[in-house]
């Protein structure tokens, strides 16, 4: 039996400070709505797809923080959008801010089958940024202040026909992530990002750059692991802080086959058939043949390059 999946990337414009969840959720439910009309599966929203790309902002006090954060999901905001995917029949990947009952702060995503069910959930494991304050910087990316390292690790789950795995924004640079779930048999990544269209620390790199890294790391990762991968922005200006677009759709051959063309909320909608997966998965990368662990062990032994000594 084929197993066609029509994905939606929910590319989300800019959330502003001042914007509510519930008009958030609004917005969410019209992609929803534009989903359902268009036969989809499944939709795929971004990174922290509640609210504006807080860490950007330097705060001190703990209930001003908390305040960005969601305690429970689904929540009062979010319940109209589960019941509407729900009685579409339509899964969901976003992210949010998490704390938990017991105090930890994580950014995190959630996948949701066609049954309304949360089957999975990832936390954010390569937080990027910085923890205090850093006047150098024309603009604060504080990921490091407001969020811990992720806790669960990569995992992949069987839903919706497939096995699909989540990661968030800054992950989708590293190729462990792609990897890790890659050695799970992973047949489809989602993940959302908030990327600002310039370098904090080196102004003249523009989002051109940006973008390109952006869709050289989707690529390769799709392409080195077999897998499908849907990359979605939140996009557009943030209370004047811009965020590069280029939701992506990206097959396990790497080739882009869905981008938005705009910085507004805007759906990308692909046919993912996942058995397209296989080919790549039994011949250059059947990992089981090919893989050498006994030279990789540096991967997970050491963090910092280690050099060689210098000679003479
Ligand atoms: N949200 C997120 O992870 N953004 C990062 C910005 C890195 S610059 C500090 C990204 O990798 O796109």
């Amino acid at each position: 039996m084929p197993r066609v999946l029509r994905i939606g990337g929910a590319q989300m414009g800019p959330i502003h400070k001042a914007d509510s969840r519930q008009g958030v959720v609004r917005r969410m439910l019209d992609l929803l709505d534009e989903a359902k009309a268009k036969g989809c599966d499944l939709v795929v929203y971004p990174e922290l797809a509640l609210t504006t790309f807080f860490p950007r902002w330097y705060m001190t006090d703990a209930a001003e923080i908390d305040a960005w954060f969601e305690r429970e999901m689904p929540n009062a905001p979010t319940r109209p959008l589960f019941e509407q995917a729900r009685r579409y029949g339509i899964g969901l990947s976003f992210g949010y801010a998490e704390l938990t009952p017991d105090g930890h702060h994580y950014n995190t995503s959630i996948l949701v089958d066609r049954e309304g069910r949360i089957v999975g959930k990832y936390r954010k494991v390569h937080l990027p940024g910085h923890a205090e304050h850093d006047p150098q910087r024309a603009f604060q990316h504080l990921e490091k202040r407001y969020f811990e390292p992720g806790d669960l690790g990569f995992p992949v789950w069987r839903t919706m026909g497939g096995i699909v795995g989540m990661c968030i924004c800054n992950d989708r640079r590293w190729p462990e992530t792609y990897r890790v779930m890659g050695l799970q048999g992973v047949e489809l990544v989602v993940l959302g990002y908030n990327t600002p269209s310039v370098n904090s620390q080196k102004t003249d790199e523009g989002p051109q750059k940006r973008l390109f890294h952006h869709r050289l790391t989707l690529q390769a990762g799709a392409y080195q692991n077999s897998t499908w991968v849907v990359a979605v922005a939140k996009a557009g200006s943030e209370d004047g802080h811009p965020l590069i677009a280029g939701s992506v759709i990206v097959n396990p051959d790497g080739e882009i086959v869905a981008e938005a063309q705009s910085e507004s909320d805007e759906l990308i909608v692909a046919d993912c058939d996942l058995d397209a997966t296989i080919f790549g998965k039994e011949t250059i990368f059947d990992f089981k043949r090919h893989r050498r662990i006994e030279h990789y062990g540096r991967i997970t032994s050491q963090t910092g390059a280690v050099l060689p000594p210098k000679g003479g």
